[in-house]
């Protein structure tokens, strides 16, 4: 195995002195992730400009046996984007080639390293739009939503990020690069390694490239923050929205604790005179203005106790605000345990009442604040108040979403955060059929080990 110095001085020769930092103060930013929790000290970080630099920077790891921590905008909040102490961290931020807009494929092919804005900006000026937005947006890239095939704010209507990837570029663990970049939206040949990468966590190969698809662009907006008297009751007007609009771009849920610490922190004013059961968030788009089917809609909807509908981009920014704060001002409460999960619709009202009832008997200390997107099921259970290495609200929590015929992980990934439960929701022969192909994929276990799966020791390259 080379010396930390030896490797440095071969990284720095494929993609130049700048762009190999080993000095602590430069690597600190690509060592912690979002959530403050997961932090680990990087053998060096390699930030390579292209495609065959990345290659030449995972052969040169590989035959060094180092292993390696993909990056992509280091907004990860299950601890699979930053080192957990010694590996190489392979920054892609600066692949950032946009191609022109492909408006006869509806299609455009981007580098990495570009973010969720600029791609959607990019796609606006063509007229059309990169359905995949998440609060994120402008430091999320198109490389790091891949690898954790990202969700956010429209999956209802577009689908995740893997339902947006027509195709793949991406370096194997040996440096082997497999392009798919052709754009045909009907290719049946063999295996799909896109899809199969799309969601790999960095496991399997490191996504370079992206041949995505893009939809019509729709401008008129309308938006409604409502006051519900339960939340089997905004559960249930989501089922009824979906069925009688075409148009719902997005529907969130959030909840009095989550209100109360974003105003707290925002200085935002209240939205209603009381506090609420649950607050629940509807967007709609389309080529006309949807204000007036939205309207309709609502009219005499069960369940509605209050209604707030933004007149004007800036009232919608600010309703928005109200959900799209809860990350931050969470974070400035303390470093929170982040469990998103997905839940079967019928149950989701039924988890968030017996969750808070399993976390006050499980750590009494514990702080709950729940919000999500209630349109697909996925809640994302924030516990302030919980030590890092303390695990009782995560056991609580992910075992009673197993009861419930939930997923353990939504949108996030597993990543080093969920790896022991990952049983609960994956039975014995799904795990090793995904061993398997990470075995085959990268058979000396250098892409991101640890994450998904216990790491294995790093074997000799062939
Ligand atoms: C969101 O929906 C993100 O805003 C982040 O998925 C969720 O901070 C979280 O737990
Ligand atoms: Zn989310």
């Amino acid at each position: 195995m080379s010396s930390a110095d030896g490797l440095a001085s071969e990284l720095a020769a494929i993609a130049g002195r700048d762009h190999v930092l080993v000095d602590p103060e430069l690597t600190a930013s690509y060592e912690t992730d979002w959530t403050r929790r997961f932090t680990g000290r990087a053998r060096l970080v390699v930030r390579p400009a292209d495609t065959a630099e990345t290659a030449a920077v995972v052969r040169a790891c590989a035959a060094a046996g180092a292993p390696i921590v993909p990056q992509g905008g280091n907004t990860g909040l299950v601890g699979g984007s930053v080192p957990r102490g010694g590996e190489v961290v392979l920054s892609l931020v600066r692949l950032r080639d946009l191609e022109p807009v492909d408006r006869l494929a509806a299609q455009v092919t981007a580098g990495a390293g570009v973010s969720i804005v600029e791609i959607q900006a990019h796609a606006r000026e063509a007229g059309l739009d990169y359905p995949v937005d998440l609060a994120s947006r402008e430091s999320a890239t198109v490389g790091g939503t891949i690898a954790t095939n990202a969700g956010g704010m429209r999956v209802a209507r577009y689908g995740p990020t893997r339902a947006q990837v027509v195709g793949i570029e991406a370096v194997l663990a040996d440096g082997q690069v497999v392009s798919r970049l052709s754009g045909l939206t009907k290719d049946n040949t063999g295996y799909d390694l896109p899809g199969l990468i799309a969601g790999s966590e960095g496991t399997l190969a490191v996504v370079t490239r992206a041949r995505l698809r893009l939809v019509p662009r729709v401008d008129a907006r309308a938006t409604a923050l409502l006051g519900m008297a339960s939340t089997a009751a905004a559960v249930e007007l989501a089922a009824k929205l979906r069925e009688r609009l075409q148009s719902v771009d997005a529907m969130e849920a959030f909840f009095e604790e989550g209100m109360a610490l974003v105003c707290a922190h925002t200085g935002l004013s209240r939205p209603f005179a009381g506090p609420q059961a649950c607050y629940f968030l509807v967007e709609c788009a389309a080529r006309e203005d949807p204000a007036a089917e939205l309207a309709a809609a609502l009219d005499g909807a069960a369940g509605v106790v209050e209604s707030a509908f933004a007149r004007d981009p800036a009232q919608r920014r600010a309703l928005w605000r109200y959900r799209e704060a809860h990350t931050e001002s969470i974070n400035a409460a303390g470093v929170p345990h982040k469990l998103d999960v997905t839940l079967p619709s019928a149950r989701l009202a039924r988890f968030e009442s017996e969750v808070r009832q399993r976390l006050a008997a499980a750590v009494p200390e514990a702080r709950p604040v729940l919000f999500g997107h209630v349109g697909d099921g996925n809640l994302h259970v924030n516990v302030l108040g919980v030590g890092p290495d303390d695990d009782r609200a995560d056991d609580a929590v992910l075992r009673l979403v197993a009861e419930l015929g939930g997923s353990i992980s939504a949108e996030h990934g597993v990543g080093v955060a969920k790896v022991p439960w990952l049983h609960l929701t994956r039975s014995s022969a799904d795990i090793t059929a995904m061993r398997r192909i990470k075995d085959a994929l990268d058979p000396q276990g250098i892409l991101n080990p640890g994450v998904i799966f216990p790491a294995t020791p790093i074997r000799a390259g062939g």
